[in-house]
């Protein structure tokens, strides 16, 4: 008999021979138990025997997964990704830390972040720090296929295309979930929310989220508020080296280029009315203003209401200036700022774009119900034919125009933004069994370091404070 038949002749679990027919006694049945385990081990030697000798190579990584448009983009996807890292130079920085340090190593991270170049970097860093990242979009129109083929290529688990539908959206959502992440990256809380509501089985796995947009923060605030939030999140989107740069300078310069890129309008002499005077609002208003736009500030909060004034810019409430608008944006984080009854009162010709990251800003049920007719003038403008053959334009069906009608924001902010999310993920791992179902802010050093390192990229350099002067900072007795 060969060796192998000989191993595997007898089965080793006869269910009938371990009857307790109460003839055997119990030191039988454990002798008997015994010898089966001698078997078994047998057999397993063997198989090991084979297994090891074999030139196939075992992994423990999981298989890669994903589901994109069209894996042919990938070369045009790569020099998209190229251009990104030349100009983001402090994440770069990071990811060559994090290939020698592997802090991720045996982690899984699930991101639902916009699949642009720039997330192409952050999620190749991390990849680099030895994690397993699972990627699906933020938006249903925000994914640009060729990274996403890139992505596919460098073994990144990537489930996004443009122009999914809404459960076409949930299913990618759920494959990242299927990765069991241990951290979650959210842009907009779409991930947390749905662990919460859905995949509760999940929530045992999750050290921490992390979000990276004011409309998702308020999400989770609320969450927190009514002691909803079973995990901790680290608010990326609040801290000053996002908040300042990718907020104001993204938002203003991305959101009219999203604009542009659709209809081409001369921005001089418009009556362009801004929705929302938070960061990206006052970026969206200041870089209209330096294109020659009239601008008209729309705000509910007196504060900042105030302030846009003394910005030197005309403030009304939305039911006027629907009335003089040409062009309408929304950045406000809210629902239903425009509604049927301004759309009623607007201009012939008006154009509306949301730069909010929920298609809620502009009521486009209402505009639905208004319109007669609806045709596509040309890629991301629709036109709408109210009921008295005044024509409304809207602009991406109301999704967030920098991102659907133009690449989102320019690598330079997105460099701080994604370094955060980066390091602030090196951070959760070393404190999350300090932290509770609270929205925390990124720490300070990390913020500081971020800047830090955007300074001496840019080859700038700064004062530091003498020490008589640090002393002065700290005390309180000299006065005049
Ligand atoms: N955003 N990402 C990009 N180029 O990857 N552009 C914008 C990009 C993020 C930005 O941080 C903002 O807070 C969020 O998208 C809005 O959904």
């Amino acid at each position: 008999m060969k060796e192998e038949e000989e191993i595997f002749a007898t089965p080793i679990i006869k269910a009938e021979s371990m009857k307790m027919d109460g003839e055997k006694n119990l030191l039988e049945y454990l002798a008997e138990i015994n010898r089966r385990l001698v078997e078994l081990n047998k057999r397993v030697d063997y198989l090991w025997g084979i297994v090891k000798e074999t030139p196939i190579k075992i992994s423990r990584e999981p298989v890669q997964k994903f589901k994109i448009k069209d894996i042919s983009l990938a070369d045009k996807g790569k020099l998209k990704i190229e251009w990104a890292e030349k100009h983001m130079p402090v994440l770069m920085k990071i990811r060559k830390d994090f290939e020698k340090t592997k802090p991720f190593a045996g982690l899984t991270i699930g991101a639902c972040l916009h699949v642009t170049k720039e997330t192409a970097v952050l999620v190749e860093t991390l990849k680099a720090g030895g994690a397993v990242v699972a990627l699906c979009g933020s938006n249903p129109l925000s994914t640009q296929d060729d990274v996403a083929a890139t992505l596919v290529k460098k073994g990144i688990n990537v489930f996004a295309w443009r122009g999914l539908s809404n459960d076409e959206y949930y299913w990618c959502l759920n494959q990242v979930l299927d990765f069991r992440p241990n951290i979650t990256l959210d842009d907009g809380a779409d991930l947390i929310s749905n662990v919460h509501s859905k995949r509760q089985d999940l929530l045992k796995n999750i050290y921490a989220d992390q979000e990276e947009t004011t409309t998702g923060v308020i999400r989770l605030k609320a969450m927190a508020k009514s002691n909803a939030l079973k995990y901790p999140v680290i608010a990326v989107n609040d801290t000053p080296t996002k908040n300042l740069f990718d907020n104001y300078y993204g938002t203003g310069q991305s959101s009219l280029d999203g604009i542009l890129r659709a209809t081409n309008i001369l921005y001089a002499g418009k009556n362009m009315v801004v929705c929302g005077y938070g960061q990206c609002g006052k970026g969206v208003t200041t870089k209209a203003r330096g294109l020659g736009a009239n601008v008209i500030v729309v705000e509910t909060n007196p504060v900042k209401a105030l302030q846009a004034m003394m910005d030197g810019f005309r403030v009304m409430p939305i039911s006027d200036a629907s009335r003089i608008g040409d062009v309408f944006v929304t950045v406000t984080g809210n629902k239903n700022v425009i509604r049927g009854e301004h759309i009623r009162e607007m201009k012939n010709g008006a154009i509306m774009a949301n730069a909010g990251h929920f298609n809620v800003e502009i009521s486009i049920p209402d505009l639905e119900k208004m319109a007669n007719d609806k045709r596509v003038i040309k890629d991301n403008v629709e036109e709408y034919e109210l009921k008295d053959g005044k024509k409304i334009y809207l602009l991406a069906e109301g999704r967030l125009v920098n991102l659907a009608a133009a690449e989102g924001h320019p690598s330079e902010v997105m460099d701080m933004s994604f370094s955060n999310q980066a390091l602030v993920c090196e951070w959760i791992l070393k404190n999350y069994k300090n932290l509770d179902g609270e929205v925390y802010n990124v720490p300070k050093e990390i913020d500081d370091k971020i800047a830090e390192l955007k300074l001496e990229s840019m080859g700038i350099k700064i004062d530091s404070l003498t020490e008589e002067q640090e002393k002065y900072l700290s005390s309180w007795e000299e006065g005049t």
